[in-house]
């Protein structure tokens, strides 16, 4: 990875798995995928397949050597469905071709009878009929139970979201190339090298250090590739085991979209009750959560939902309950956020289901009842440091919100079609894996003869700019300009037991364990220096390239040094591993410090409504965010942009539908929406909230990647503010994505 990164992306020069160049003798692969949701299978004819010209083999799950097996969290998802099939698209039979395009052809030629059982695509339903996966989880704090009869104002009602495509660049990719001695080389779009190593050790019944899986860069994930790479990687590994050549699978478009999985619906209860002075007093809510036909990271996700179930507020007396609902789609997943945006839309639509009631400004809601430094969440929590109320008043008073809102006011009364609405949108977003043993990281750090330095990390670059920050840190933790250094692939084989690319920890986790392997270095070559200068150690720097001593450069290079230190036969490679301090969390008592610290930030949203054609437009999106001492302005403001823009898909234009047999229907790009340049808002504006003494991370920095997905949601609110200034539409009932077929729908009070 080079600071030239982007360069190459605009220039198309990037490779990605698809670009790598095949060895020779490469075959390909193709899926076949379940037609039917739920069934028994009885025939799964492939031989006309298998004598289909080009095609080298067709492998089911009779095919599979070790344990069909790709189920990371509960072992409950066959590689190939063997017996039964509990979603459209569920990998059945896989073709090996000498070339792509006879691949898919030869797909047409499986037949495939499957006895249909009764299937089941509403969470309600599945819990319901007993359909869960684990038990249901309750978080409380204070007594919710008694605090309703102390409550002025109780508004209850119900919250649908609606799931998401990560619509990443690059497809599902995976290139397998078999190795001399048992052994096999991997290279996979992945979010998560180490999970598609054990899952592949695991299929071929062969030992981890038989597989190397590497990463040179990612084109997009989202969450995606967190647990659903290892499905496309061991199937093409499979193939290239038993036909010892390399096999590359890419998914096409139009699989991806119907194959994988995405951000998981979720269909929410609420009730908040409010004081006399309209403080929250009371919180409780039920979320039915939309699994699909596997566990995936589905009790993952559902975990950092009751987490966020409080956003940035401080409520007493809370109670929130998930529930893990089993139906027959594809198993949703990952996806930016991972729950605690389907969490945090249930608490603002209370919100403003309460102002409503009580005829007050949202925002003076949200304003009262923020978090500060030492209240404590409802999972036990301590919040640290008062950004939730920084970031608020800042953001009002900077985006002018009062004066805007009155603004807008005038103008709705004085035009008959054009409406306006504003919302604000805190947020406040636990940084760590929920799962505390995934917090760890491991570096490499090689400084070879020449002073050129090589880092390895389990850190995946997927365009967030991972490699940029680890670059820019190691090269100051070691006093060098960073053209000195390289961020190699991410390989399995150079850093062990890798912790997935995700949780928007990369940076955090990795920069950790990359500044203590270079401080050990660092400490190495400051005692060569300080023999070579006869000065104590401690008297030593290595700044700007150059050998330090107090404040007084010396005429050593950094190059000068390194080979000295060769000579001298002193050890110019370290490891080193970090795990975050003092996580826990005791599922038991449903209490504990899951977090590291909190990314907060609050967004002023504003929409416009055309009333006459039903289409609304996000203007602008003004926000006040922490990053604290950013590791790179540029690449956060990136993330921040991306990540709001995203999450106005998610609420706004981004619909999945699914026709009345599982099948779906929005599987490419004509018929599913996102969010274009075209789409995103005129005006984004990010301030970073300065002076952030708080941070608990690598450099006094803070994680990016997912908090400012959720500053999205103030487009719900936003457009639905200039709706009511046509209608009044009730807000017990809520619905996301708010598409402009609905805005009509609410338009004429349907
Ligand atoms: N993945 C995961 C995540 O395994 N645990 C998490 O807590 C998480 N959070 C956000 C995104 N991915
Ligand atoms: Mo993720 S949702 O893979 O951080």
């Amino acid at each position: 990875m080079s600071a030239r990164d982007p360069i190459a992306h605009v220039r198309a020069e990037t490779c990605f798995v698809d670009d790598l160049l095949e060895p020779q003798g490469t075959l390909y692969a193709a899926v076949f995928g379940s037609p039917v949701a739920h069934g028994v299978v009885c025939v799964l004819d492939a031989n006309a397949a298998a004598a289909a010209s080009g095609v080298a083999a067709v492998f089911t799950a009779r095919d599979i050597p070790g344990e069909n097996q790709v189920g990371s969290v509960v072992a409950d998802q066959p590689l190939l469905a063997a017996d039964r099939v509990r979603y459209v698209g569920q990998p059945l039979a896989m073709v090996v071709a000498d070339t792509p395009t006879r691949a898919h052809q030869a797909l047409k030629n499986i037949t495939v009878t499957i006895d249909k059982r009764p299937a089941v695509f509403d969470p309600r339903q599945a819990a319901e009929n007993g359909d869960l996966i684990g038990l249901p989880r309750t978080i409380a704090m204070g007594n919710v139970d008694a605090a309703w009869s102390q409550c002025v104002t109780i508004v209850s009602g119900r919250v649908d979201s609606g799931g998401q495509e990560h619509l990443y660049l690059e497809t599902q990719a995976a290139l397998a190339i078999p190795r001399p001695c048992d052994s096999m080389h991997i290279f996979s779009a992945t979010q998560s090298p180490s999970s598609v190593q054990r899952t592949v050790a695991r299929v071929l019944a062969c030992p981890m250090h038989a597989i190397e899986v590497e990463v040179q860069r990612v084109g997009g994930a989202f969450g995606g590739k967190e647990d659903q790479a290892a499905t496309w990687a061991a199937l093409a590994a499979l193939a290239a085991h038993r036909l010892q050549r390399p096999v590359k699978l890419v998914l096409d478009r139009h699989a991806d979209m119907q194959m994988t999985g995405k951000r998981h619906p979720y269909t929410s209860d609420y009730r908040l009750g409010l004081d006399a002075d309209g403080r929250f007093l009371a919180f409780q809510a039920t979320y039915y959560q939309n699994a699909g036909a596997v566990a995936d990271l589905s009790t993952a996700v559902l975990e950092r939902s009751l987490f966020h179930a409080t956003n940035s507020y401080a409520i007493p007396n809370v109670r929130v309950t998930g529930i893990c609902c089993r139906t027959h789609l594809p198993p949703f997943t990952a996806f930016r956020g991972f729950g605690a945006p389907q969490a945090m839309v249930v608490i603002e639509a209370a919100i403003v289901a309460a102002a409503e009631t009580l005829n007050v400004p949202t925002w003076t809601l949200q304003q009262k009842n923020l978090l500060c430094g030492g209240d404590i969440f409802p999972f036990g929590m301590r919040m640290q440091g008062d950004t939730p109320r920084r970031s608020f008043d800042a953001a009002v008073s900077r985006f002018h919100v009062q004066s805007r809102l009155a603004d807008i006011e005038r103008r709705n009364a004085a035009s008959n079609f054009v409406k306006r609405g504003l919302a604000v949108m805190p947020v406040c977003f636990g940084i760590a894996f929920t799962t505390t043993m995934l917090n760890q990281a491991g570096a490499l750090v090689h400084v070879f003869v020449d002073g050129s330095v090589s880092v390895s990390t389990a850190a995946v670059e997927i365009g967030q700019g991972v490699a940029t920050k680890l670059r820019r840190m190691a090269a100051a933790a070691l006093g060098i300009a960073q053209t000195r250094v390289r961020i190699e692939n991410t390989s399995t084989t150079r850093v062990a037991n890798m912790s997935p690319t995700a949780a928007s920890t990369a940076a955090d986790l990795n920069g950790a364990a990359v500044r203590l392997a270079c401080g050990t270095l660092l400490q190495r070559l400051k005692t060569v220096a300080a023999g070579i200068q006869g000065v104590p150690a401690g008297q030593v720097a290595i700044r700007g390239g150059r050998v330090w001593i107090g404040d007084a450069p010396s005429s050593l290079t950094w190059e000068a040094l390194v080979k000295t230190a060769h000579r001298k036969r002193v050890d110019l490679s370290a490891h080193a591993f970090y795990a975050t301090p003092e996580l826990h969390y005791d599922r038991q008592r449903e209490k504990g410090r899951p977090f590291a610290y909190h990314v907060c930030g609050a967004a002023v949203v504003e929409a416009r409504l055309d009333a006459l054609r039903g289409t609304a437009s996000i203007e602008s999106v003004e926000i006040v965010h922490d990053a604290g001492r950013s590791l790179d302005p540029l690449v956060d403001r990136g993330q921040v942009e991306g990540a709001v823009v995203q999450g106005i898909g998610w609420t706004t234009l981004e619909e999945l539908m699914v026709d009345p047999d599982g099948r779906l229907l929005t599987d490419t790009l004509s018929t599913y929406k996102v969010p274009d340049l075209d789409f995103s808002p005129t005006t984004i504006e990010v301030v970073f909230l300065d002076d952030t003494a708080d941070s608990g991370a690598v450099m006094a920095s803070k994680a990016v990647g997912e908090p400012p997905l959720m500053y999205g949601i103030g487009a719900y609110f936003a457009i639905r503010a200039a709706i009511r200034a046509v209608r009044d539409v009730p807000a017990e009932r809520i619905r996301l994505p708010l598409t402009h077929a609905r805005i009509l729908q609410m338009l004429e009070g349907e």
